[in-house]
C-alpha cells in the first residue's frame, strides 16, 4: 500500500471513531498537492462505502483564517450526502472529535458554466460543521487539506432565488437565541460569488466537474464556535433566512 492510501486510512478511521490523531506531517513530509491526493483517497473510501458526492466547499475564505494559517490561498474539500444534516436536525456531539459551527452561504449549481465560474440555480443560508481530526484543532496546510478541510457536516436553509447583491449581507450566528458572532458575506472573499469562481477554477484544475444539483459551500462569514451538547445553533443571513441545528450528547 502506498503512503497516500495509508494516510487516508488513518484519517478515515479517526473520523469514523471520532478520535483525534497526530498531524500527518509530524511523521511524514507532505506538500499541499499530496494533501489533495490524500483527500481524494479519503473521500474515495467513503464513496466505496456507498456515500454520494453532493458538492464542494471552500475553506480559509476569510482574511482572519488565512492570517491564522499564514496562507494566501483558499482550500477546497468534498461534500457527501452523509454529511448533510436536515435543517433543524440534531447532531450527536460525541460522534465528532471537537466540532465547531460556522455560518455560511450555499449555492445550488446548474452544472453549467456561469459568470462566476458555475451557474447558480438558488442560494441558501447554511451552517457548516467543521471538525479537525487532529488533536487540539492544530494542523499545517497539507494536513488540513488531507483532512478534507475539516469538513464534517452541513445544514442548508430553504433555497432562495439569487438576489442582485450578495456581497454585503449581514450574518448572525446564534447559540440558544443569543448572538455569539456577527459578520457579513463580505468576509467570504469579498463576495461569496468570488468564492464560487475560485472554487470552480480549483476544482477544474483537479479534474473535478461541478455537477447539476451539487451544493457549493462558499465559506464562513464569521469565526467558528465550538458546538456544545444541548445547544441550539442558528445562522441568520440577511434577506436569505436561517439554517439551524440542535446538538445532543
Ligand atoms: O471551512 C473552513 O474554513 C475550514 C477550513 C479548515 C481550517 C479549519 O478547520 O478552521
Ligand atoms: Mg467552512
Amino acid at each position: 500500500m502506498g503512503v497516500v492510501e495509508e494516510l487516508a486510512i488513518r484519517l478515515d478511521e479517526a473520523q469514523q471513531a471520532g478520535k483525534a490523531i497526530s498531524q500527518l506531517t509530524a511523521t511524514t513530509e507532505l506538500d499541499v498537492d499530496t494533501g489533495y491526493q490524500i483527500q481524494a483517497a479519503l473521500v474515495a473510501r467513503r464513496i466505496q462505502r456507498g456515500e454520494l458526492m453532493v458538492g464542494l466547499k471552500l475553506g480559509l475564505t476569510s482574511q482572519a483564517k488565512m492570517t491564522q494559517m499564514g496562507v494566501r490561498e483558499v482550500i477546497w474539500g468534498r461534500l457527501t450526502d452523509a454529511m448533510r444534516i436536515p435543517d433543524g436536525g440534531t447532531v450527536e456531539v460525541g460522534r465528532y472529535v471537537h466540532p465547531r459551527v460556522e455560518p455560511e452561504v450555499a449555492f445550488l449549481l446548474t452544472g453549467e458554466p456561469g459568470p462566476f465560474g458555475s451557474a447558480v440555480r438558488a442560494v441558501a443560508p447554511a451552517l457548516e460543521l467543521i471538525d479537525s481530526r487532529y488533536a487540539n484543532f492544530r494542523f499545517t496546510l497539507p494536513d488540513v487539506v488531507a483532512d478534507n478541510t475539516s469538513a464534517a457536516g452541513f445544514v442548508l436553509g430553504p433555497w432562495q432565488p439569487v438576489p442582485d447583491g450578495l456581497d454585503n449581507l449581514g450574518v448572525l450566528l446564534e447559540v440558544d437565541g443569543r448572538v455569539v458572532e456577527t459578520g457579513s458575506t463580505a468576509a467570504i472573499l469579498g463576495d461569496p460569488r468570488r468564492a464560487l469562481a475560485q472554487g470552480t477554477h480549483l476544482a477544474a484544475r483537479a479534474g473535478v466537474r461541478l455537477a447539476a444539483g451539487w451544493v457549493f459551500l462558499a465559506g464562513a462569514a464569521t469565526a467558528a464556535v465550538p458546538l456544545a451538547p444541548g445547544s441550539h445553533v442558528r445562522a441568520v443571513v440577511e434577506g436569505l433566512g436561517t439554517a439551524s441545528l440542535k446538538a445532543s450528547e
